[in-house]
């Protein structure tokens, strides 16, 4: 659901801090696990859902995991619209297309992170995969947030399969330009990414290098599973954290809830 002042408001403001994002990989999961879990993660305190992850989750399963989740907002919505005690705005969470590439669209997304892969010694990476998604997104009217997506080591599948030219640990300088670049490019964001279930988050200096660049905001993610290394992130300027390998091995609900809000409470100390 879009919030009341707009999609690309919503991401860029940074009033309340840092903020966590579930993604939930649809090929991983049914469409009502995912959706399970993305309410219990918003309850949780997450405040956005990415939906993505995988190379080769077809457009049906995309979409059925999308309206899913959509339609559970919805009820969301409806309930604390009845309840004195509610927030209706608590339950105006964005559900954004995280993809792999122009196969795994929906036109049930509230958005999409709309990505160079800037790292990417591929043409297909770079513009070819988005050449062939804007016109859909086009028609759909799913709205594209600018985002420049940039791998580090250890990268697992995206880098390997992104053919990503991977930034290392300590490469501040390197970091630097590409959020340069990126800001040139216009884009408004700059996503930080180690791979999904990496065995070590984006280095911190690198992120404080990025985070010198103004007017961008950055997205961190890849290995992160305790609130320390969330809290290190938070610390060296990313506004927003993502999570997803922490939530799909979550053995219970419970434990997927306990997970998140250690996440969230420990970004919201440490850039508050
Ligand atoms: C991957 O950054 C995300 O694209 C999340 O990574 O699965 O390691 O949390 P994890």
């Amino acid at each position: 659901m879009i919030p009341d002042f707009g999609l690309l408001n919503y991401v860029l403001d940074q009033s309340q801090g840092c903020r966590h994002v579930t993604l939930i990989d649809p090929g991983k999961q049914s469409a009502e696990i995912a959706t399970r879990r993305a309410i219990a993660a918003i309850e949780s305190g997450s405040r956005m859902i990415f939906v993505g992850g995988s190379t080769d989750t077809p457009d049906e399963v995309v979409h059925e995991t999308c309206k899913s989740i959509q339609e559970a907002l919805e009820l969301q919505i409806f309930a604390a619209s009845q309840d004195p005690n509610s927030d209706e705005e608590f339950w105006k969470i964005p559900v954004v297309l995280f993809p792999g590439g122009a196969h795994a669209l929906s036109p049930a997304a509230d958005g999409i992170t709309f990505m160079m892969l800037m790292n990417s010694k591929t043409r297909k990476f770079l513009v070819g995969e988005q050449l062939r998604g804007a016109p859909y997104l086009h028609k759909f009217g799913v709205e594209a947030l600018p985002t420049g997506y940039l791998v580090f080591s250890p990268g697992g599948k995206v880098g390997e399969v992104g053919e990503a030219e991977l930034v290392q640990p300590g490469q501040t300088e390197i970091t630097h330009a590409y959020a340069l670049t990126a800001q040139m490019f216009g884009f408004k964001i700059l996503y930080l990414e180690a791979g999904s279930g990496a065995s070590n988050q984006v280095d911190p200096n690198c992120i404080e290098s990025a985070n010198q660049v103004e007017g961008l905001c950055l997205i961190v993610g890849g290995g992160i599973r305790t609130g320390e290394q969330a809290a290190k992130a938070a610390q060296s300027g990313a506004n927003w954290i993502v999570t997803g390998t922490l939530t799909e091995d979550a053995s219970s609900m419970d434990e997927l809830r306990q997970r998140i809000r250690t996440i969230v409470d420990s970004i919201q100390s440490s850039s508050s």
